[in-house]
Parts: C-alpha cells; sequence; structure tokens
C-alpha cells in the first residue's frame, strides 16, 4: 500500500448554506473548491449538489452540468451521490446515474440518521449496482453500519463485482445511528470486508480525528470534507474544504502514504480514463 487515496466530500445534504455562509453550493463555488482541494491531494470529489435556494436537489440538468463543468476544471474523479437527502425517493436516486459520473455513491443498507432515516432496500441496492455494473460506473459502496458489509457479501455473491472488477467501501462513522467512530469499530470493519477490497474512512464530526489516524494506521484511505465535519478543533469551525484536504493530505505524509496521484487511483479502482469518456455525453 504506497499511497492514499483523498476523497472530498464538500458540500453533502445536511448542512445549511445559512448556517455555513462557506459551504460551497453554486457551480462556481463548487469548481473553485474542486480545484483548491486537488491542487492539495485530493482524487475524488463525493458530489452532492444544491438549488437556487441553497436546498439539496437531484436535479438531472443541474447534475449534468456539474459532471461536465467538473471534468473541463479539473482531473478529479467525480463521483456522484446516489445518496442524496434522506427525503428523495428512489427513482430520483437511480437518475443520478443518467448524469454519467465515473464514479456513484452505493449505500448498502437503511440506517437511521440523526432523526431521520436513510432507506436502502434491498432491491433498490440491486438496481443501482446493476444499473452502473451496465453502464461502466464504478461504486463505492457506503458503509454506515457492520451489517452493510454482510449486504455487501451478498450482493457481490449474487450479483457479481462492480464495474472494473475492483471492490472499494468508503466506512462512514460516528453517524446518530450508525456504527460508532473509534478504532476499535474500523478494525472490525476492515476484518469484515470482502476479499481485495480497498477502504477509505470517515468520521463524521468529533469521530474525524481518531477515524482518520486509525484509518492510516489499518492501511485505508481517506475522505474528509463539510459534508461530514464542520469543527477543525474544538471551538474552531472549519474555514474550507482545502482546510481539511490539507490536513488529510499531511498525515498520510506523516503516514509515509502520501496523495495518490488521479491517474494512479483510476488504475486501482478500475475507473475509466477520461479519454474513453465523452464530456457531456
Ligand atoms: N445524505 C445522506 C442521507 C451518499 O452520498 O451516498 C446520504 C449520503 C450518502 O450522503
Ligand atoms: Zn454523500
Amino acid at each position: 500500500m504506497s499511497g492514499t487515496i483523498i476523497t472530498v466530500a464538500p458540500t453533502g445534504a445536511e448542512v445549511s448554506k445559512a448556517s455555513v455562509p462557506v459551504l460551497p453550493v453554486t457551480l462556481d463555488e463548487l469548481v473553485a473548491t474542486a480545484k483548491e482541494c486537488e491542487a492539495l491531494g485530493a482524487a475524488i470529489i463525493h458530489v452532492h449538489i444544491r438549488d437556487d435556494a441553497a436546498q439539496p436537489t437531484l436535479d438531472q440538468g443541474r447534475l449534468r452540468d456539474t459532471v461536465v463543468a467538473l471534468r473541463q476544471s479539473t482531473d478529479l474523479i467525480v463521483q456522484l451521490s446516489s445518496g442524496g437527502a434522506v427525503t428523495d425517493p428512489e427513482s430520483d436516486r437511480l437518475a443520478v446515474l443518467d448524469a454519467q459520473p465515473e464514479m456513484a455513491s452505493c449505500t448498502m443498507g437503511t440506517v437511521n440518521f440523526g432523526d431521520g432515516v436513510f432507506l436502502n432496500r434491498w432491491e433498490f441496492i440491486v438496481d443501482l449496482h446493476t444499473r452502473m455494473q451496465e453502464r461502466g460506473i464504478v461504486p463505492e459502496y457506503e458503509i454506515f453500519d457492520l451489517g452493510h458489509l454482510a449486504s455487501l457479501e451478498r450482493l457481490l455473491g449474487k450479483y457479481g463485482l462492480p464495474y472494473g472488477g475492483h471492490v472499494h467501501c468508503d466506512l462512514v462513522m460516528g453517524v446518530p445511528g450508525g456504527m460508532p467512530g473509534n478504532a476499535e469499530t474500523l478494525v472490525a470493519a476492515v476484518r469484515a470486508l470482502p476479499a481485495g477490497a480497498t477502504f477509505s474512512a470517515t468520521g463524521v464530526g468529533r469521530t474525524t480525528l481518531p477515524v482518520m489516524l486509525a484509518a492510516l494506521s489499518a492501511g485505508g484511505h481517506l475522505r474528509v470534507g463539510m459534508e461530514d465535519t464542520l469543527t477543525y478543533a474544538p471551538g474552531q469551525q472549519v474555514e474550507s474544504n482545502a482546510q481539511l484536504v490539507a490536513r488529510a493530505s499531511g498525515l498520510a505524509r506523516v503516514a509515509q502514504r502520501p496523495p495518490m496521484a488521479v491517474a494512479d487511483v483510476r488504475a486501482l479502482l478500475g475507473v475509466r480514463d477520461r479519454g474513453s469518456v465523452a464530456v457531456g455525453a
């Protein structure tokens, strides 16, 4: 394991622009953030978009414009969220794939999500997985709880490997209702990964640093961003996504597993080269 994949999740669906004015919500803000984060070592961008009122949306036109703009302005691997917000219907979440991202998230089960429920029925997961296989989109399997890894084994056993042939998971830890964000739980999750799988991890809120350090020491990759973390240190608000990416890149270097170049991440995860994807196609 020579390097670290840094994924930035800059926006999410839960944080309000009114409460966090530095949250990137417009396309211009998102592109500017993406460029800054790429320069600091990010290789993948996990994207949620907002409407003109800064509310989460899965609007098809906006999703397509976002994919095109990010491809034109950066080399980052564009990973659209198929999770959306807890209120989004399954049909809109499946339609995210029509925007032809290189990657998309695929959450492996239902989880209590704060006061809401993030619903991911088995049939819906199968639909997402098989449509991504057909369309050449590489999934990132989002794991919010240990049981989600049992569902992933079942999915791969019944429906086969994802496009690209490699399994990559993201352990999303510390969500109220999901698995806790600590080293013991991370180790338990890593033990339950499918053979040969890679993983990144992200700790929500104050679990950010323990999860990041545990992930690095367990050979994992990192996801950071304002989707998950708004406090840089006790009493200190996050200033930008770039600040979080810079910290992750620095810790990865300290661990002697520096940020991986985008081309190497594509090769590792089986993501198509840009040349084989028409911009805006
Ligand atoms: N916003 C959460 C309800 C994903 O992007 O795939 C779901 C989420 C997971 O963020
Ligand atoms: Zn997300």
